[in-house]
């Protein structure tokens, strides 16, 4: 009787499925949160046996960075390395369309910005993420949004018509807010159930001044790597 994989053994085996996407010689970009960690991991081990030679990666956050940095992971930014070949991250939720809401862990903006400037995007969740519809695990659907009058834009996507019944709560860390890696806070949206349409939710998020950008990650994941019970499957 096999045993019950745990979570973390699903997110590693996700990752290391992943890490064969990444080639001698590739510009990758590295995401943020558990799984994509497991990742990063793998990436500097295979630097050290030298399986895997010649990369540079684009972090999406100040600790994959960190992380990448104490691995010997050749670093470079956007500014540097604009066009990357794939980038490897995780989600907090996917949809059967492989749209995703990502950003719990707080780098929603750099985690876009890689992974929009990359070829291929491959997601890595354990099972755990699958949702029907966006916003389903009744869990945050982050949105970066600047410092200046937060509680006046908190109230303005609270109103939304395309976020019916959503509520919203200033990220705290500690008794203070969240600042990002960018210097802006986070809004957390809450939904009582999935959201009817995520496109035209991210489209009236994005419209509202004083909004960075938003969770909802659409069209964006060309192949997601699913690891669960009964093994590791892709979906693209
Ligand atoms: C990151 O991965 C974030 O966008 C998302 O919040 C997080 C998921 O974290 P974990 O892999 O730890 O569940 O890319």
């Amino acid at each position: 009787m096999a045993t019950k994989l745990s979570q973390d053994e699903l997110k590693q085996q996700a990752a290391w499925k992943a890490v064969e996407y990444v080639q001698s010689g590739m510009v990758i970009g590295l995401g943020t949160g558990s799984t994509a960690a497991f990742a990063v991991d793998r990436i500097g081990q295979l630097l050290k046996e030298n399986t895997l030679r010649d990369i540079v990666a684009v972090p999406t956050s100040i600790r994959t960075y960190e992380q990448a940095k104490g691995l010997g992971i050749p670093l470079a930014t956007l500014d540097e390395q604009p066009e990357l070949d794939v980038a490897i991250d995780g989600a907090d939720e996917v949809d059967p369309a492989l749209n995703v809401v990502k950003g719990r862990g707080g780098a929603l903006l750099r985690e876009k910005m890689v992974e929009l400037a990359s070829k291929k995007f491959v997601c890595i969740v354990d099972e755990s993420k699958l949702v029907s519809g966006l916003g389903g695990s009744k869990d945050a659907m982050p949105v970066e949004i600047v410092q200046f009058c937060w509680k006046y834009n908190l109230e303005r996507l609270q109103k939304l018509p395309e976020l019916a019944g959503a509520s919203a709560k200033l990220r705290m860390a500690g008794d203070k807010p969240y600042v990002t890696d960018n210097s802006n806070y986070i809004v957390d949206l809450y939904f009582q159930e999935p959201i009817k349409d995520a496109y035209a939710a991210a489209k009236a998020i994005s419209a509202c001044t004083g909004v960075v950008d938003h969770g909802l990650f659409l069209d964006m994941v060309d192949v997601c790597i699913i690891a669960g019970a009964d093994g590791v499957r892709l979906q693209d």
